[in-house]
């Protein structure tokens, strides 16, 4: 466990040094959009995608600057859809990891065109790589999908739709947890391994949407049972909204076993992959266990 501790931190430290190069080789005007924009990016997340894209792409022996940009690009994606999500129209939350959400700090409409920034941005990082080479038209081409109108964009548009529209199918609630979580955690697996020609792609997209998933049970479960200290944000909010929800689907104690269950499906799709994957089994343990 402590190897994996250390090898997380290295992914992470090593991709915040990218990061802040990054922006400081940009030259965005006027100063309150680069403000919006380094603000959330620098908030303090988790870095779980890069860190997984990173972990991936070394595995699998891809070049690692290329890794690097598409690490770079999940993020600034991620960082929009955050950003968006908090805003009134959405989820309306006023703290994110602690912090005031981007609307409070710099308002809506700079919130709203740094999100829109921060995709646009992606987009330019991985097409300046696709310069150089197929094998990044493609994993371009999944992020696309991942984030776009067959992943997160549809599934925050069903979270939206049935928090109005009242409905207890756990298929609707699938699609949501699918597409709103699995699909930026796909993306980072998958992108890594079309860089890497392809290799595992299968066992990691499916490794991806469980993992997925089960992040996104844990989420629910520590909206019920978190705390404002540890998870930065407010608590309760599912149930206020009437999100669809594991929780409210199948309750706190069924949730935290379905955990379980799809910790063992991960581990399960872990055995089939023919490389060190003692860092996967790792990180699952770190999100079946996680406060924040
Ligand atoms: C606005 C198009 C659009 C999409 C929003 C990200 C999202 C979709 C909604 C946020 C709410 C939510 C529960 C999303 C599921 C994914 C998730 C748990 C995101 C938070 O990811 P973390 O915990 O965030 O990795 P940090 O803060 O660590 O970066």
């Amino acid at each position: 466990m402590s190897d994996y501790k250390s090898e997380f931190q290295t992914l992470k430290n090593l991709f915040e040094d990218e990061l802040n190069t990054f922006l400081n080789g940009l030259n965005i005007q006027p100063d309150i959009l680069f403000d919006s924009i380094k603000y959330s990016l620098l908030a303090g997340g988790k870095r779980l995608r890069p860190v997984l894209l990173l972990k991936t792409a070394k595995i699998l022996g891809c070049d690692m600057d290329a890794a690097m940009r598409f690490a770079l690009a999940i993020e600034c994606i991620h960082t929009y859809s955050l950003i968006h999500d908090d805003l009134p129209s959405m989820d309306n939350d006023d703290y994110r990891r602690g912090k005031l959400t981007n609307h409070k700090m710099f308002g809506e409409d700079n919130a709203i065109l740094a999100g829109d920034a921060l995709l646009n941005l992606a987009f330019e990082i991985c097409l300046d790589e696709c310069k150089k080479s197929p094998e990044c038209v493609n994993a371009t081409s999944f992020l696309a999908k991942c984030s776009g109108v067959s992943g997160m964009i549809s599934g925050q548009s069903a979270d939206l739709f049935y928090s109005k529209h009242e409905t207890n199918d756990n298929k609707i609630l699938e699609y949501i947890q699918i597409n709103k979580t699995s699909k930026l955690i796909m993306a980072s697996l998958g992108m890594a391994s079309l860089l890497a020609g392809g290799q595992y792609f299968d066992e990691l997209e499916t490794f991806g949407y469980n993992l997925g998933i089960l992040f996104q049970i844990t989420d629910d479960i520590l909206d019920v049972e978190g705390t404002f200290k540890t998870l930065g944000k407010s608590i309760g909010k599912d149930s206020d909204e009437n999100k669809l929800t594991s929780v409210k689907i199948y309750g706190l104690d069924n949730s935290k076993k379905l955990v379980n269950e799809y910790a063992d499906k991960c581990l399960n799709i872990l055995k089939t992959i023919d490389k060190d994957t003692a860092f996967y089994m790792y990180l699952l343990q770190d999100v079946c266990n996680r406060n924040c």
